[in-house]
C-alpha cells in the first residue's frame, strides 16, 4: 500500500479493519466503495466506462469536447485540482484548453488509487511538459488541503459523478470541504448523473459482458489481499438496482448460501444464503437537489450544462459566503 497524504501503512490498515468492521456488522452490510480501486479495480472501471451500456462517461467527455475551451477561457485557472481522477482521460480535454487558454501551471490530480495515480501522471508529464503534474494520494472524503503554493485562481473538478457514491450527508460534507478550501476567483466544476427512465440506469449498472460484476467482486478481492480474509468469490453475485424513493442506484454482492467468512481482525462473519453486502450507492440528482446542496455548502451555481436529453449536467460553482466553520 503506498500512502496517503502523510499517513502510515498500519493507520491505513486500521482504517480498513475499522471500516469492515463495521460495515459487516450492520443490518445492512456494507463496505465503502472507494475499497474497490486497487489498481485491478481502477483498470475494470475504465473497462466500464468504455462499455456501451454506461452512458455517464460518454455523455459527460462529449458535455466537456462541447464546453472546456469556453469554460477556461473565461475562468483563466492557473491550476486545475481533480479530486478522484483516476486514469483522467477525460480530463485532457480540461487540459488541453487550460494550455490553449495559456494560463495553465499545474494540474493536481488526487485518489485513493495510489499506482494507478502514479501511472496516470508518468502518462500526463509526457503529454504535457509544460504543465507541472503533482499527483496527491488522499481520501476525498478529508478535509482539502489544496497547500499555500498552489497557484490560483484553481478550477477544482470532481468528474464521472463520484459525486454520487457518497450519500446526501457525505455528499455535502465533501462540497463543503471544497467550498472552505476555494479562495475568490477559484471555481468548482461538479459533473453529475441526472435522473432519468430507471430502465437506462440500471442497464447501466448491468452489463451484458460482466465488467461491473467484476468490477463489484473486486472489493472482495481486496478483503482477501490486504485483510488475509477468505471470502469465496464464486458464492456472492453481483445485484443492482435503481431506488425510485432515494433516487438511486444500489450495487450489492449477495451470498448465494449460507456461510461463515473469516476475516483476521474482525472475525468470523455469517452470511444467510440471499443476504448482501451493500457496496456502492450511486445518486442521480436533478436542479432543485444540487442547487440545494450547493447553498448548504456555502456555493452557488452560475452554469449549469447539461446534453439536450438532459441525462447528464456540467455545473460550475463558485464559493458564496464564508462557512461558520472557516479557520
Ligand atoms: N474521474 C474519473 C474516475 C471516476 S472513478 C472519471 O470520471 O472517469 C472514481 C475515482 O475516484 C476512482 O479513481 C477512485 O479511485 C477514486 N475514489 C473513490 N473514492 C475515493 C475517495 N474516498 N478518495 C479519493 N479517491 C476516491
Ligand atoms: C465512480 N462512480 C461514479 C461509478 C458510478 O457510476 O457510480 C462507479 C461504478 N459502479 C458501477 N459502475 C460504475
Amino acid at each position: 500500500m503506498t500512502s496517503i497524504a502523510g499517513r502510515s501503512d498500519t493507520s491505513l490498515h486500521a482504517e480498513l479493519l475499522h471500516d469492515v468492521a463495521w460495515g459487516l456488522s450492520r443490518a445492512q452490510k456494507e463496505l465503502p466503495p472507494k475499497y474497490f480501486y486497487d489498481r485491478r479495480g481502477s483498470e475494470l472501471f475504465d473497462e466500464i466506462t468504455r462499455l456501451p451500456e454506461y452512458y455517464l462517461t460518454r455523455t459527460e467527455r462529449a458535455l466537456l469536447d462541447c464546453w472546456s475551451t469556453s469554460l477556461m477561457v473565461a475562468l483563466r485557472p492557473r491550476a486545475l485540482v481533480e479530486l478522484g481522477a483516476g486514469s483522467a482521460d477525460k480530463t485532457r480535454t480540461l487540459l488541453d484548453a487550460m494550455v490553449y487558454a495559456g494560463t495553465g501551471e499545474v494540474y493536481a490530480p488526487m485518489d485513493v488509487s495510489a499506482e494507478f495515480l502514479d501511472d496516470a501522471s508518468a502518462r500526463l508529464r509526457e503529454e504535457y511538459p509544460t504543465l507541472g503534474i503533482e499527483p496527491v494520494v488522499a481520501d476525498i472524503a478529508d478535509p482539502l488541503d489544496l497547500g499555500p503554493a498552489l497557484p490560483r485562481p484553481a478550477l477544482i473538478a470532481f468528474l464521472g459523478s463520484t459525486i454520487g457514491n457518497f450519500d446526501p450527508l457525505g455528499a455535502r460534507e465533501l462540497l463543503a470541504n471544497v467550498a472552505r478550501a476555494m479562495q475568490p476567483g477559484d471555481r468548482f466544476l461538479l459533473g453529475a448523473d441526472l435522473r432519468k427512465n430507471p430502465a437506462v440506469i440500471e442497464t447501466a449498472y448491468n452489463d451484458v459482458q460482466g465488467v461491473t460484476a467484476e468490477f463489484n467482486l473486486n472489493v472482495l478481492r481486496v478483503l482477501n489481499r490486504d485483510l488475509g480474509a477468505n471470502f469465496d468469490l464464486t458464492t456472492f453475485e453481483h445485484r443492482a438496482f435503481y431506488d425510485r424513493a432515494l433516487h438511486r442506484i444500489e450495487m450489492h454482492l449477495v451470498s448465494t448460501d449460507d456461510q461463515r467468512v473469516t476475516i483476521p481482525g474482525v472475525g468470523t462473519v455469517a452470511f444467510a444464503g440471499g443476504e448482501s453486502i451493500r457496496t456502492e450507492i450511486s445518486c442521480k440528482y436533478d436542479r432543485v437537489t444540487l442547487d440545494n446542496m450547493f447553498v448548504d455548502a456555502g456555493m452557488k451555481i452560475e452554469r449549469w450544462i447539461t446534453d439536450s436529453a438532459q441525462t447528464y449536467a456540467l455545473v460550475v460553482a463558485s464559493r458564496e459566503r464564508a462557512t461558520s466553520t472557516d479557520a
